[in-house]
């Protein structure tokens, strides 16, 4: 029997104690021995927990399944560390942006008054919905409050808030209001580390001074994610973050009791896999594999390499347009993507089920960096086109992948992204024995193609050739709609050699 234990094919579970894992061994050993045969059984140990998933499976819920259909979203890091941008003092930190107050180049008093010069003259929500709007986007990510501890909001918590700047005016109720009027859904970022408020503690407290200040946080934290569903209650989802600390992982118990109290209060809550850990210590992932939240947060700025890699989970992929760094950056050290690129992911993450959700830092002014903007265009004008092979589109697990592209599909429709467009202009696409035939063939936004029967090879699988105008592409990626026609009746097959 294998005693490690795979949350994911990426992330095997080390934490299991000993003696947890002797008992849990002892336990399976009373199985009855046809059991151990079972197909399904695969020498995994069920460990009971009290703090795992409390879902084993995907939610299918009205709320959950309008967030599955997104396809695309946005994310917005805005709060003090967009006013230095990455520079401070005519010197430039390589690291990611909004993490400035952690570099030694900066004094920590310097970041901390930054709040006294917060006045965003250039900051008009409604004018960043309608950039979300025309890119596409069906829901955002708002940081209400980072690493820094700074508040966008004015909570009643903290003076480090929005309120005690020179701008005082409410930043989240403006976002929530102008996305929500066109017609985005809104979920809120909130950091449970935070660097202001005096009782965070990276590990648990020792002493009793440090348990005093740890429970103060506890309550804090508390206090504000409950002000936040209450000042925002038009809300679908709450993003966490700053939550692998040991203080935290620790607290397996207060945040489970606070993510049930936070479903109370709002019953279709969406909440990812980044909030609470299971009581062994493990994050995202309970001890039996099963993903804690309702969708898999972990794919951050990365994508899988197959869907199977998911199993059969929810899940956004957060993604940054310069390599690192989420906040404004006047001047990225690291690779900046292409339009291209970001829509190409974006098929990507379709076709395995998940929302890709773009990043934007705008500057300390309000106003988005000119190099997004440009982006966010792009990838519009895409969406404007093959927008519906994205929204509402599934993944597709039951036609072989193949190398010109992505597939999404919806309904009697399969969506066919295309990046690499062979240099015959003929499009292969092969369709297992006994699954379907191509329908009505076209270009989203475009005429009709031509296909033909290509045979079948030796699985007696059926091919089809899409012919394709030499100027498909010209004008970027693109997709090939095309109706699905039941062929599973189908009686016809070659006669193989017998070898
Ligand atoms: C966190 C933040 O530290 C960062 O500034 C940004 O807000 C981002 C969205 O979230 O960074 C993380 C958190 C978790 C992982 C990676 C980066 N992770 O689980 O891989």
């Amino acid at each position: 029997m294998q005693n490690v234990i795979f949350a994911r094919n990426k992330t095997p579970v080390m934490k299991i104690h000993s003696t947890f894992l002797c008992l849990a061994l002892l336990a399976t050993m009373q199985f009855d021995a046809d059991a151990q045969n079972k197909e399904n059984f695969r020498g995994r140990v069920t460990i009971p927990l009290k703090h795992g998933s409390d879902h084993p499976g995907p939610r299918t819920d009205e709320a959950m399944n309008r967030w599955r259909s997104h396809g695309l979203g946005q994310f917005i890091h805005w709060g003090m560390y967009s006013i230095p941008g990455g520079e401070w003092n005519g010197k430039t930190y390589t690291g990611a942006s909004e993490w400035i107050r952690s570099w030694k180049d900066m004094p920590k008093a310097d970041y901390d008054n930054l709040y006294k010069h917060f006045n965003p003259k250039g900051f008009d929500a409604r004018q960043w919905a309608r950039m979300a709007k025309d890119m596409g986007a069906g829901y955002m990510v708002f940081t209400t409050k980072h690493h820094d501890g700074f508040c966008m909001w004015p909570s009643k918590y903290t003076d480090y808030t929005v309120a005690n700047t020179p701008y005082r005016k409410d930043v989240v109720k403006q976002v929530v209001d102008a996305y929500v009027a066109e017609g985005i859904d809104v979920h809120l970022y909130f950091s449970v580390m935070d660097w202001n408020q005096g009782g965070w503690l990276y590990q648990p407290p020792k002493t009793d001074e440090e348990r005093a200040k740890w429970e103060g946080f506890k309550e804090f934290t508390r206090n504000q994610i409950l002000e936040l569903l209450e000042n925002y209650p038009q809300i679908k989802g709450l993003w966490f973050d700053g939550t692998w600390d040991g203080s935290w992982v620790s607290e397996y118990e207060f945040a489970h009791e606070l993510e049930r109290e936070i479903r109370a209060k709002h019953p279709d809550i969406i909440i990812g896999s980044r909030f609470r850990p299971d009581e062994l210590g493990n994050r995202q992932y309970d001890a039996n594999g099963d993903l804690i939240g309702d969708y898999d947060q972990s794919w951050e700025r990365d994508i899988p390499t197959s869907i199977e890699q998911l199993s059969g989970n929810d899940w956004d992929c957060g993604m940054t347009v310069a390599e690192n760094g989420w906040g404004y950056t006047k001047n990225p050290t690291s690779y900046v993507k292409t339009p291209y690129e970001l829509i190409s992911m974006i098929s990507e993450c379709n076709s395995m089920g998940g929302n890709f959700v773009l990043n934007f830092g705008p500057d300390g002014n309000g106003a988005m960096a000119p190099r997004e903007v440009q982006i966010a265009a792009e990838i519009g004008r895409w969406m404007k086109t093959n927008g519906e092979a994205v929204r509402g589109a599934e993944p597709v697990v039951d036609i072989r992948k193949q190398g010109w592209g992505f597939m999404t599909k919806k309904d009697d429709k399969l969506y066919l992204h295309v990046y690499n467009k062979p240099l015959n202009d003929i499009l292969r696409i092969e369709f297992g024995r006994k699954t379907y035939v191509p329908g009505a063939v076209k270009m989203l936004g475009g005429a009709p193609l031509k296909v033909t029967d290509a045979g079948r090879n030796k699985k007696n699988s059926r091919l089809f050739n899409i012919h394709l105008p030499e100027s498909a592409g010209a004008d970027g990626p693109f997709v090939i709609e095309m109706e699905l026609v039941d062929n599973t009746g189908e009686n016809d097959a070659y006669q193989q050699a017998l070898t």
